[in-house]
């Protein structure tokens, strides 16, 4: 019986562009390597995710492709799935916000909110643009941020400090559209009484003292600013129409992104359950659950909605549970040789894009190096010398050969099986201890969400595992004393396994070629077993090697 429930979910990316090493370090990676861990250990949990369709965002890449917006979210969602696909990033469910029963759930959320009186209709004056006629919500408009100042801020959001924008303070703005300068026009919309959520919000923060201090302190700081209410309706096309037929100040609206993108967490979830023949109704079970434990792994710019609107709008529903955990990633940038290190940049070009990257490298070492270099707290970079390097140092190196020379020895001297253990030395003792309490150290880590820090707990225990292999010297012993000999091989390949298991969620490809090597069954390759030695003389799997060594790019 599994002892816990998870919600697990990662930002659900918009379906307008390919994927590249900034969106996968910042949460799908950390979120499949936690998914991976709690179903190692057999732990429920669902893993949802989808593509978030609606919006501006999509419909600015309509209109510069010349598409509709629906061809564009069909054929960008394709894409990026195989990217995930290709990564190993496996989903429960990949969902999508312009597919059913998405916008039937996201009309009961409006519903309910507005029964409850969290809604409010009011005039609005907004942005326009002239020459298009049209109105200019959030992307359709550009200018400086009237928080920091910075050059090119977006009418939702200012890259540059994350501050969410009031798009008639933007200085200097422009529409993205036609470029004319918008005049201002008056619109009604309906307002998310956001306000009303404070000293409810600010409690349910405050008790979180164990997030990350970035996610905290970002949300207190709005808090202390103080919340003003939303608008959550949008004058647009592409969208959820506003669920209010009865009212003509409803005509032509459409609710914002922001606020059904979140909702297809929940409305996935359904879909799911309802297709695996649980019945739609199960989602409850993940969502409305005490027992439940939500988290939410996403992006540093999505923290103002996980933390506080999403909330808030789960607080309006009144039966729905709040997140636990909110895991938030920073940005990454890139550097590439000879360059000097740049934010990632669709447009400027300077991206690593994971379709690309997988049509000639293999997927386990940009899962290590994205682990390894992780934005957990601050910014950090991906320098493409430093990938090559720390591959070939370190998987090919420490890892990959640990294997390979354990593996290859016990096929060519012991007879390609699992030897027997005879006495043990000192050596052979500490080496067993230290891998047998290897699993609840790297579960530490990672149930604190420090998954830099498990990897580097994997590696440091598959260097000592090589500094063992060379202080024995199997090679001798096999000359010496066969006896002992063999009980080194079984120190050393009891060692492999459990360095697979625990690895397995940051390197599932090499760890399956570490179960299939030791012939292992699936159930003794889970966290449970992963110290339990294995049946002396089994016969091995052939030898495979795990990485290989990669050349540095010509200039
Ligand atoms: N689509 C925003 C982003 O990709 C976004 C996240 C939605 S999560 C509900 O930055
Ligand atoms: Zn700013």
């Amino acid at each position: 019986m599994p002892e816990r429930k998870f919600t697990v979910t990662a930002a659900l990316p918009y379906s307008n562009g390919r994927l590249h090493v900034g969106h996968i370090a910042g949460c799908y990676l950390p979120a499949d390597t936690f998914v991976r861990y709690l179903r190692s250990r057999g732990e429920d949990v669902a893993f949802i995710c989808g593509s978030d369709d609606y919006g501006v965002p999509v419909a600015l890449t309509a209109r510069k492709e010349g598409k509709t917006p629906r061809q564009v979210s069909d054929h960008y969602r394709k894409v990026q799935k195989a990217d995930f696909k290709g990564l190993g990033i496996e989903f429960d469910t990949y969902g999508g916000t312009s597919k059913p029963p998405h916008d039937e759930i996201s009309r009961q959320f409006f519903l309910k909110a507005h029964e409850n009186g969290y809604l409010e209709k009011r005039r609005q004056k907004q942005l326009f643009d002239p020459e298009a006629q049209m109105f200019l919500p959030d992307r359709y408009v550009e200018g400086i941020c009237h928080h920091c100042q910075s050059p090119d801020a977006r009418g939702d959001q200012c890259e540059t400090c994350g501050r969410q924008i009031d798009p008639e303070l933007l200085e200097q703005p422009r529409s993205t559209v036609t470029g004319a300068r918008p005049e201002i026009r008056e619109t009604v919309h309906w307002f998310f009484l956001l306000s009303k959520f404070e000293d409810r919000l600010r409690d349910w923060i405050e008790s979180h003292t164990e997030w990350r201090p970035m996610v905290r302190n970002f949300a207190r700081g709005l808090l202390d600013a103080g919340l003003p209410d939303r608008a959550i309706t949008r004058d647009l096309e592409w969208g959820i129409p506003v669920p209010l037929e009865s009212d003509p100040d409803a005509e032509g609206k459409v609710l914002y992104v922001w606020f059904d993108a979140p909702i297809g967490y929940v409305s996935f979830t359904a879909d799911w359950c309802e297709r695996v023949g649980r019945g739609r109704g199960d989602y409850e079970k993940w969502w409305k659950n005490p027992q439940s434990e939500i988290v939410h792994f996403i992006g540093e710019d999505n923290v103002v909605f996980h933390a506080l609107m999403w909330p808030a709008m789960l607080m309006a529903q009144e039966d729905f549970e709040l997140p636990s955990q909110i895991p938030a990633n920073c940005f990454l940038n890139v550097q590439f040789p000879g360059e000097d290190e740049r934010k990632i940049s669709k447009s400027r070009g300077n991206a690593i894009w994971i379709g690309e990257y997988l049509s000639s490298y293999d997927p386990d070492p940009l899962r290590y190096y994205l682990t390894m270099i992780a934005p957990e707290d601050q910014r950090t970079t991906f320098k493409f010398d430093d990938f090559i390097n720390r591959n070939n140092d370190e998987l090919v190196a420490c890892l990959g050969n640990l294997v390979h020379r354990t593996i290859t020895f016990a096929h060519k001297y012991c007879e390609g099986k699992i030897p027997t253990r005879g006495s043990i030395s000192q050596e052979d003792r500490s080496r067993l201890e230290a891998t047998s309490k290897l699993p609840d150290i790297v579960a530490g880590r990672l149930e604190d969400y420090g998954f830099k820090a498990a990897l580097h707990e994997i590696m440091a225990a598959a260097r000592e595992t090589n500094r063992y292999f060379d202080m024995r010297k199997p090679w001798v012993l096999r000359k010496e004393n066969m006896e002992e000999c063999k009980t080194v091989l079984n120190v050393l390949l009891n060692t492999i396994k459990t360095l697979g298991v625990v690895a397995e969620p940051f390197l599932p490809f090499a760890a399956a070629k570490i179960s299939s090597m030791l012939a292992c069954e699936e159930c003794e390759f889970s966290w449970h077993a992963a110290a339990q030695a294995l049946p002396e003389n089994r016969p091995l799997g052939e030898a495979e090697i795990l990485f290989a060594k990669l050349e540095h790019p010509e200039a």
